[in-house]
């Protein structure tokens, strides 16, 4: 078994470390550089307009921006290698080179090496490493952090795989089933983040559940990422209690700022969103309510470097 790090372990490398210079939830801006993704596919299709963007959601407060050029939205295709490193990388290096933090979306160990070699600072992997043999190797040699996922198969059909019987249960020990063929590749448990992997085989009721029973994630010892923004859940709770339809993507973001409020409280180490602002001020309230003091330093695993 993996030796699990507490909240209270130091931390060499942490997976979020030196992002914020506030004690709070940290808030990841979503650029997506695809023709499809679910909610802002093709927005950010020509490089220099992806790197604006990036560069405009690191001045509104964005902790880090994740490029990600493959969709993973349910029944989406994979994307040739060669077709996502043509849409990642120059992006990656755009913002590296305006000193934005960067992490890199991506289930592919020659996209992910690529991407660090073009400045990125984390791997955000939404398959946990399952879905590439060679990306836990390649991470470790990397000696970046990574988010770890919860997956079970590819876009195309992982509706199938939406079956549990205790979804928190079963999320969290293939979690951590991924977190000992981690740490067995050579990454560092200090340098592993986990998501619970909101919306990918799973139903609206699962999602909701691995939401209310957060802190039971969280409670493992490793920083938890969030990924809620905009999601199929957000719009059907929107609908069923409010006029029955679910708002479209674009009108999800006051309801997804509200669940990133919600998840930092329940102790959620960072959120990944569409809408920078709103998130950011959720996350400040969150640890108003806590009470956890602006001025006090990160604690560990998220000290900061800078
Ligand atoms: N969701 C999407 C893509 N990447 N990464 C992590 N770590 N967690 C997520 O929940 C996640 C992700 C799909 O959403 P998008 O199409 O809006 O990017």
């Amino acid at each position: 078994m993996t030796a699990i790090p507490t909240k209270s372990s130091p931390a060499a490398a942490p997976p979020f470390g030196g992002a914020s210079r506030r004690n709070r939830c940290l808030v990841m801006g979503i650029l997506n550089v695809t023709p499809d993704s679910f909610s802002d596919g093709g927005h950010h299709t020509d490089v220099r307009q992806a790197v604006r963007r990036g560069i405009a959601m690191a001045e509104e407060g964005a902790d880090l921006v994740d490029v990600g050029g493959e969709s993973t939205r349910p029944g989406a295709r994979p994307v040739p290698v060669a077709e996502e490193l043509a849409r990642v990388v120059p992006v990656v290096r755009g913002l590296a080179r305006a000193e934005v933090r960067v992490s890199v979306d991506t289930m592919h160990a020659t996209v992910a090496r690529a991407a660090v070699e073009a400045g990125a600072c984390l791997v955000n992997d939404v398959s946990g490493g399952l879905a590439d043999p060679d990306m836990a190797a390649t991470v470790a040699a990397a000696g970046v952090p990574y988010v770890a996922m919860h997956w079970r198969a590819p876009s195309r059909d992982m509706d199938r795989h939406a079956v549990y019987r205790d979804v928190v249960a079963e999320v969290t020990a293939e979690l951590l089933c991924r977190v000992e063929k981690l740490t067995a590749a050579g990454i560092a448990p200090e340098r592993i983040a986990l998501d619970p992997g909101l919306g990918f085989a799973k139903r609206p009721a699962h999602d909701w559940e691995l939401l209310t029973r957060l802190p039971a994630l969280c409670a493992l010892g490793f920083p938890v990422l969030v990924g809620a923004s905009r999601k199929r859940f957000i719009g059907a709770a929107l609908g069923a209690y409010g006029s029955g339809e679910p708002p479209p993507p674009g009108m999800r973001d006051a309801a997804t700022a509200a669940v990133s409020a919600l998840a930092a409280t329940a102790g959620a180490a960072c959120v990944r969103v569409h809408d920078v602002p709103a998130s950011l001020d959720a996350v400040r309230m969150a640890a108003a309510w806590s009470g956890s003091r602006p001025d006090a330093p990160h604690p560990a695993p998220f000290a900061v470097r800078n």
